[in-house]
Protein backbone atom coordinates (compact mmCIF):
# COMPACT_ATOMS: atom_id res chain seq x y z
CA UNK A 1 0.00 0.00 0.00
CA UNK A 2 1.76 3.37 -0.99
CA UNK A 3 1.06 6.54 1.24
CA UNK A 4 -1.06 8.00 -0.83
CA UNK A 5 -3.82 5.03 -1.13
CA UNK A 6 -2.89 4.83 3.10
CA UNK A 7 -4.61 8.15 3.48
CA UNK A 8 -7.31 7.39 1.00
CA UNK A 9 -8.25 4.73 2.41
CA UNK A 10 -7.38 6.13 6.03
CA UNK A 11 -11.21 7.03 6.95
CA UNK A 12 -12.51 3.69 6.22
CA UNK A 13 -9.58 1.90 8.64
CA UNK A 14 -9.84 4.32 11.57
CA UNK A 15 -13.48 3.34 11.42
CA UNK A 16 -12.48 -0.34 11.22
CA UNK A 17 -9.67 0.17 14.10
CA UNK A 18 -11.36 0.87 17.43
CA UNK A 19 -8.09 0.17 19.15
CA UNK A 20 -6.48 3.58 18.30
CA UNK A 21 -3.34 4.18 20.35
CA UNK A 22 -2.00 8.01 21.16
CA UNK A 23 1.02 9.37 22.49
CA UNK A 24 1.19 12.84 23.91
CA UNK A 25 4.18 13.97 24.97
CA UNK A 26 4.10 17.04 23.00
CA UNK A 27 1.74 18.74 25.54
CA UNK A 28 4.74 17.89 28.30
CA UNK A 29 6.85 19.17 25.70
CA UNK A 30 9.73 15.78 26.00
CA UNK A 31 10.93 14.00 23.01
CA UNK A 32 9.59 10.36 23.17
CA UNK A 33 11.80 7.20 22.22
CA UNK A 34 9.60 4.35 20.20
CA UNK A 35 10.59 2.53 23.68
CA UNK A 36 8.17 5.28 25.22
CA UNK A 37 5.35 3.33 22.94
CA UNK A 38 3.72 1.26 25.09
CA UNK A 39 3.47 -2.42 24.62
CA UNK A 40 0.30 -2.91 22.63
CA UNK A 41 -1.87 -5.42 20.95
CA UNK A 42 -2.83 -5.60 17.23
CA UNK A 43 -6.19 -4.67 16.32
CA UNK A 44 -7.50 -8.40 16.10
CA UNK A 45 -5.43 -9.40 19.28
CA UNK A 46 -3.57 -11.86 16.91
CA UNK A 47 0.36 -9.84 18.03
CA UNK A 48 1.83 -8.03 20.98
CA UNK A 49 3.99 -5.76 20.04
CA UNK A 50 6.96 -3.66 21.40
CA UNK A 51 9.31 -0.81 20.39
CA UNK A 52 12.76 0.14 21.12
CA UNK A 53 14.51 3.25 18.76
CA UNK A 54 18.03 4.18 18.09
CA UNK A 55 18.54 7.11 18.80
CA UNK A 56 16.36 7.63 21.75
CA UNK A 57 14.65 10.01 21.86
CA UNK A 58 13.61 10.26 18.20
CA UNK A 59 15.49 13.52 16.87
CA UNK A 60 13.39 14.92 14.30
CA UNK A 61 14.77 14.63 10.23
CA UNK A 62 17.55 11.92 11.57
CA UNK A 63 17.35 8.57 10.06
CA UNK A 64 15.69 5.80 12.79
CA UNK A 65 15.51 2.48 13.19
CA UNK A 66 13.85 0.56 15.41
CA UNK A 67 13.57 -2.66 16.74
CA UNK A 68 9.75 -4.32 17.16
CA UNK A 69 9.42 -7.73 18.92
CA UNK A 70 6.24 -9.40 17.49
CA UNK A 71 4.86 -11.86 20.02
CA UNK A 72 1.65 -13.97 20.32
CA UNK A 73 -0.85 -13.32 23.05
CA UNK A 74 0.87 -16.83 24.72
CA UNK A 75 4.27 -14.71 24.58
CA UNK A 76 5.09 -16.72 21.57
CA UNK A 77 8.12 -14.99 19.19
CA UNK A 78 5.93 -14.66 15.80
CA UNK A 79 8.83 -16.24 13.52
CA UNK A 80 8.94 -15.53 9.44
CA UNK A 81 6.09 -12.56 9.90
CA UNK A 82 6.15 -10.48 6.98
CA UNK A 83 5.17 -7.21 7.78
CA UNK A 84 5.25 -3.40 6.50
CA UNK A 85 4.57 -0.23 7.61
CA UNK A 86 3.15 2.83 5.91
CA UNK A 87 2.47 6.46 7.95
CA UNK A 88 2.65 9.99 7.92
CA UNK A 89 0.92 13.13 9.15
CA UNK A 90 -2.58 13.46 8.92
CA UNK A 91 -2.88 17.16 9.55
CA UNK A 92 -0.54 17.73 6.81
CA UNK A 93 -1.63 15.62 4.17
CA UNK A 94 1.75 14.09 3.58
CA UNK A 95 3.32 10.93 4.28
CA UNK A 96 6.68 9.74 5.35
CA UNK A 97 9.58 11.08 3.30
CA UNK A 98 11.67 7.98 3.07
CA UNK A 99 10.34 4.06 2.56
CA UNK A 100 11.33 2.50 5.50
CA UNK A 101 11.28 -1.05 5.36
CA UNK A 102 10.66 -3.88 8.34
CA UNK A 103 13.14 -7.14 7.91
CA UNK A 104 13.79 -9.67 10.46
CA UNK A 105 15.86 -9.01 13.06
CA UNK A 106 18.74 -10.46 15.93
CA UNK A 107 16.41 -13.11 16.74
CA UNK A 108 13.04 -14.97 16.15
CA UNK A 109 10.88 -11.98 17.85
CA UNK A 110 12.88 -9.09 16.54
CA UNK A 111 12.12 -7.38 13.32
CA UNK A 112 14.31 -4.26 12.37
CA UNK A 113 12.27 -1.08 11.01
CA UNK A 114 14.94 0.69 9.02
CA UNK A 115 14.79 3.89 7.09
CA UNK A 116 12.16 5.85 9.33
CA UNK A 117 12.73 9.71 9.26
CA UNK A 118 10.16 11.81 10.80
CA UNK A 119 10.97 15.38 9.08
CA UNK A 120 9.32 17.40 11.50
CA UNK A 121 6.83 17.95 14.38
CA UNK A 122 3.65 17.18 15.35
CA UNK A 123 1.17 14.06 14.94
CA UNK A 124 2.64 10.92 13.15
CA UNK A 125 0.48 8.09 12.60
CA UNK A 126 2.27 4.60 11.11
CA UNK A 127 0.46 1.35 10.47
CA UNK A 128 2.06 -1.74 10.58
CA UNK A 129 0.69 -4.73 8.68
CA UNK A 130 2.14 -8.44 10.43
CA UNK A 131 1.51 -11.47 8.55
CA UNK A 132 2.18 -14.87 9.87
CA UNK A 133 0.89 -17.65 8.34
CA UNK A 134 -2.65 -17.46 7.96
CA UNK A 135 -3.12 -14.46 10.14
CA UNK A 136 -2.85 -11.21 9.19
CA UNK A 137 -3.05 -8.06 11.84
CA UNK A 138 -2.75 -4.50 12.03
CA UNK A 139 -1.23 -2.34 14.40
CA UNK A 140 -1.85 1.58 14.86
CA UNK A 141 1.03 3.88 16.42
CA UNK A 142 0.55 7.12 16.54
CA UNK A 143 3.01 9.58 17.96
CA UNK A 144 3.50 12.89 18.82
CA UNK A 145 7.00 14.43 17.99
CU1 LIG B 1 4.07 17.41 8.29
Amino acid sequence: MTPASYFRDRGLLLLLLPVYFTLSHAALGQPVGAGDIAFQSTVAGHYEVRFDSQPKPIVINQIQSWVMSVRTGDGLCVKGAEITVVGGMPEHNHGFPTAPLVRPGANDCEYLVEGLRFHMSGRWEMSFNIKAGAKTDTLMVSLDL
